[in-house]
């Protein structure tokens, strides 16, 4: 058994105890009252689900298992003379909750090579889906198509106890994580460079391998490892996160999951933003002339109003729990001032850190006017050779796979239970409502 998994599987009898005296001995305890307004309201803020891999502070922004990500950076261990830690060890810490040694992130770099041959049908798949497919699109389909390799699967069909269902997931959460830089790798060399693919280097770390499939240079391996640590996880209430979380409770495997949770990413309001921040800001290049125009700070903010009147929301800003920067928008951004400063295109990201914020304050709708990571991420890529936008949700996809797939394993090692809420009809939470209001007048 390899150290990670030996780890783990101590970590899971260790919590399973916490888990089952929470349901016998605080079972009826109330955590949180629902109202009305988040019924309706895509039950934001709902404190509704567990998990111990990340909690998303509305000020201080993400933790994976209690650490600032500023603190995961710097903790995490580092391929030699990298910025960025391996994403294996990033792996290591979420799925255990401690940081690793550099031989047990070794151990896990080894496991991930092993397990990275992708099958050969995947390969035909990609090549034979219909011209202009989105690029989420292609990925899905490849991870979906892969659910016949399966070990959960076989093994529930032949038979297995419910308290080892954690151990075929972990086996197929690696084997997929593992393929999913080449994939994505084969995707992008499909689609934008006439199937001239790079293969991979079997000696290189995660994201060194794919910043080497890419055929781009350092420090894009860094940018590479960055994108995909700060995308991994983010809570579990947010689209893609509760989408593999849901569809796996169905005991659905971690293809089919994971797929399902690519599709969620996929939305304008979600991951897509990334790409719709650089279609909205090359926009606004193309109006003022071109990325070497310095365009007026009254220019900018016209651009912004132009986009809110037009009754579209400005991409890269706002978020559904944050209520400050967000600090994956942060990290980029220090990365961007030390790599990319003279960049054309991060100079208007930069403007528009800077104008944006106020006028969404001033228009008084969005709940939170500060950027999130996908106001920054895109520029990134672009700098660095990555034209193409709409590959930008598919690097996001990569990242949140590890995150998701984490979480799946601890589900299936807690025996969390098919995820069923109920629903009512717009009527009977009519009459609740008015009743509810009734009840309180009589008290008065
Ligand atoms: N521009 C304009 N209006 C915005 C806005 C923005 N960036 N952010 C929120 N608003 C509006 C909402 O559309 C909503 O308007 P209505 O009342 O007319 O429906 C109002 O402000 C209140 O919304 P909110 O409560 O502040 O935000 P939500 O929780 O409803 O939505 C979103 C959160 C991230 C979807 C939202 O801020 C948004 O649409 N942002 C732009 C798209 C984006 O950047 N998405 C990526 C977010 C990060 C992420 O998940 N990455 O994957």
């Amino acid at each position: 058994m390899s150290t990670l998994k030996e780890r783990l599987y101590t970590k899971i009898e260790q919590q399973r105890p916490r888990t089952q005296r929470l349901i016998k001995e605080y079972g009826d305890v109330v955590i949180d009252n629902v109202t009305v307004g988040q019924i309706i309201g895509g039950m934001r803020g709902i404190k509704s689900m567990v998990t111990d891999i990340s909690y998303l502070d509305p000020n201080d922004g993400i933790r994976y298992r209690g650490y600032p990500l500023i603190d995961v950076v710097k903790k995490l261990p580092k391929p030699k003379g990298a910025e960025m830690p391996y994403v294996e060890g990033l792996f290591y810490l979420l799925l255990t909750g401690d940081i690793p040694s550099d031989s047990e992130v070794s151990d896990v770099v080894d496991e991930f090579s092993k397990r990275r041959i992708v099958p050969r049908y995947v390969y035909e798949l990609i090549d034979s889906m219909p011209c202009c497919s989105h690029p989420m699109t292609v990925f899905s389909a490849a991870i979906v198509a892969m659910h016949r390799e399966s070990f959960f699967t076989k093994k529930y069909n032949a038979g297995i106890s419910k308290k080892d269902y954690w151990d075929p997931m972990y086996e197929d959460s690696l084997n997929l994580l593992a393929k999913l830089p080449e994939i994505a790798a084969y995707i992008y060399a499909k689609l934008y460079r006439g199937g001239n693919r790079i293969l991979s280097n079997p000696s290189l770390d995660f994201g060194g391998n794919f910043a080497h499939m890419m055929g781009i240079p350092p420090p894009y391996d860094d940018v590479s490892r960055m994108h995909f640590i700060i995308h991994s996880d983010h809570e579990s209430g947010n689209v893609s996160a509760h989408t593999g979380h849901l569809v796996a409770s169905s005991l659905s495997d971690i293809y089919l999951a994971i797929s399902a949770m690519i599709n969620g990413l996929a939305g304008p309001l979600h991951g897509l933003a990334a790409q719709n921040v650089l279609m909205w800001i090359h926009e606004l290049i193309e109006r003022v002339g071109g990325e070497d125009m310095v365009p007026s700070a009254d220019e900018i903010k016209q651009y912004v109003w132009d986009t809110l009147n037009s009754g579209q929301v400005i991409p890269g800003f706002g978020h559904a729990v944050l209520r400050k920067t967000d600090p994956r928008y942060t990290l980029q951004r220090d990365f961007c001032l030390k790599h990319l400063k003279d960049d054309g295109v991060f100079k208007y990201v930069d403007m528009l850190y800077k104008v944006t914020p106020p006028i969404l304050k001033e228009q008084g709708k969005a709940k939170n006017p500060w950027p999130n990571v996908d106001a920054q991420s895109g520029v990134v890529q672009w700098h660095y050779g990555v034209k193409e936008y709409d590959f930008y949700t598919v690097l996001f996809g990569v990242g949140r796979s590890i995150g998701i797939s984490a979480n799946i394993i601890w589900d299936r090692a807690l025996g969390y239970p098919l995820e069923r809420p109920k629903s009512l009809t717009t009527e009977m939470i009519e009459k609740m409502a008015k009743a509810k209001v009734a009840e309180m007048k009589g008290k008065k």
